[in-house]
């Protein structure tokens, strides 16, 4: 694996090409109250002494003088304090934006086995992709992915042995005609061996269960199938499907990190609070490690200690702290009205870079090193996040681009990755 002290570097110079295709898209992370990037503090628009801001004409996709990029003399992971994962999401297989298919696959590689040292598969390791069937298990594609991530020093991040979003669980769980539990029991156990008896130590954790909470239902629970045929067994309680598949994966794979992973779980404190219920009834039981907290976030909310209040809550508990999704829109579209499209200028560029460390700062210095579960963004170039499709299919509102990641269209790195530079290495925010 890579290690802080063992790196070399694999690229001084990101190739400038054209990303083309649409967003992905799908999803549910939920809306918070409104904030815009107008509400962020102001700071100086200059860049920190370790990089340079500056234009070039290679993209379409933002001002008219292209895009605001810098030149990192860093690679993103090796300046973590401690070595916990810094992570990014990826497309595989035939996806859009497919490191593997894209027109721009090498160069993608290039930056993303620089500045990273895990991957989280967007989709491909979601339930449906990896076990269509019941007697049938897919791995093909994410084979390639993680030995991809074994060839290249890196680890992985599970995601997900359990979901609710209804197109991605097998169709064969539905209406499910025999011992439920025994199946899920199976379903996690095949999905993990798997993993350990082919890339040993490769896949260091999972996102066991993923957004089992829902502030509507009842009593806090999503009413997914899973749900329906494992409920609670008191009132009171978790829903059974939760215990079932952390003990199955604790069982199949004892040394691998399992998580909790849930949206809008910081500022939003019924959430939490539903969040904090999960990963306590599992900590009895053993079969947890740490909370995953998605951080789908914006530039002015939820605040700093909202996020310092529900990180420290799980640290409390004895439990690991993982951001696993994060990215940063620099506009909040819920609300009664959604601001217009922003102009990305190098204001907004430093306001984000600003906030990106803030958030990488807040971690560090609620959670201790040995509960630090790692530091992941859900995509890499502004122009693949799945943002502009939730935005437009939940709201209507039709932005060009919202820009919640860390590289540019064009691979460029932007100031947002110096920003996350500067708090792993202690220089503070501006
Ligand atoms: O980014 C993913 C997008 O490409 C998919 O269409 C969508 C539905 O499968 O899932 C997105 O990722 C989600 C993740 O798996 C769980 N948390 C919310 C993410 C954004 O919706």
């Amino acid at each position: 694996m890579k290690t802080n002290l063992h790196h070399i570097t694999l690229l001084g110079v990101v190739a400038a090409l054209t990303a083309c295709g649409g967003g992905s898209g799908g999803g549910d992370t939920p809306p918070p109250a409104s904030s815009s990037s107008s509400s962020s503090v102001v700071s100086s628009s200059s860049s920190s002494s370790s990089s340079s801001v500056e234009s070039s004409s290679s993209s379409s996709s933002v001002s008219s003088e292209g895009p605001i990029a810098i030149e990192p003399d860093f690679d993103l992971y090796a300046t973590t304090p401690t070595d916990f994962p810094v992570g990014v999401a990826v497309s595989a297989a035939n996806e859009n934006y497919s490191i593997f298919n894209h027109s721009d696959a090498s160069a993608r590689q290039d930056v993303i086995t620089r500045h990273f040292s895990q991957l989280t598969a967007g989709n491909i390791m979601k339930m449906s992709y990896l076990h269509p069937q019941e007697d049938t298990f897919t791995f093909g594609d994410a084979d390639q992915l993680v030995g991809f991530a074994e060839t290249n020093g890196m680890t992985v991040h599970g995601h997900a042995l359990v979901w609710h979003s209804s197109y991605q669980v097998p169709g064969f769980m539905n209406n499910y005609d025999g011992d439920f539990a025994a199946m899920l029991t199976d379903h996690v156990t095949n999905v993990v061996q798997h993993f350990e008896t082919e890339y040993p130590g490769v896949v260091t954790s999972w996102d066991v269960v993923n957004e089992a909470v829902d502030q509507g239902a009842g009593d806090g629970f999503r009413r997914s199938v899973f749900y329906n045929e494992l409920p609670p067994a008191t009132d009171g309680d978790i829903p059974e499907y939760l215990k079932v598949a952390f003990q199955a994966a604790r069982d199949a794979a004892p040394d691998v990190d399992l998580y909790y992973n849930d949206y809008d779980n910081t500022a939003n404190e019924t959430r939490l609070n539903k969040t904090l219920q999960i990963a306590e009834a599992l900590n009895e039981e053993g079969t947890i490690d740490g909370v995953g907290f998605q951080m789908h976030i914006y530039m002015g909310y939820p605040s700093l200690s909202h996020f310092e209040n529900a990180f420290q809550q799980v640290v409390d508990m004895g439990l690991k702290v993982k951001l696993t999704e994060i990215d940063v829109s620099v506009v909040n579209p819920y609300g009664s009205n959604p601001p217009a499209q922003p102009e990305y200028d190098e204001q907004l560029a430093n306001d984000q870079k600003q906030r990106f460390c803030q958030v990488a700062e807040v971690y560090l210095d609620t959670v201790p090193a040995e509960q630090r579960g790692g530091f992941t963004v859900w995509g890499l170039t502004d122009d693949e996040s799945w943002l502009m499709n939730q935005f437009a299919n939940s709201t209507g509102a039709d932005y060009d681009d919202v820009w919640p990641l860390l590289f540019n269209a064009d691979l460029s790195a932007k100031p947002a990755l110096q920003g996350v530079a500067d708090a792993f290495t202690g220089q503070g925010c501006n």
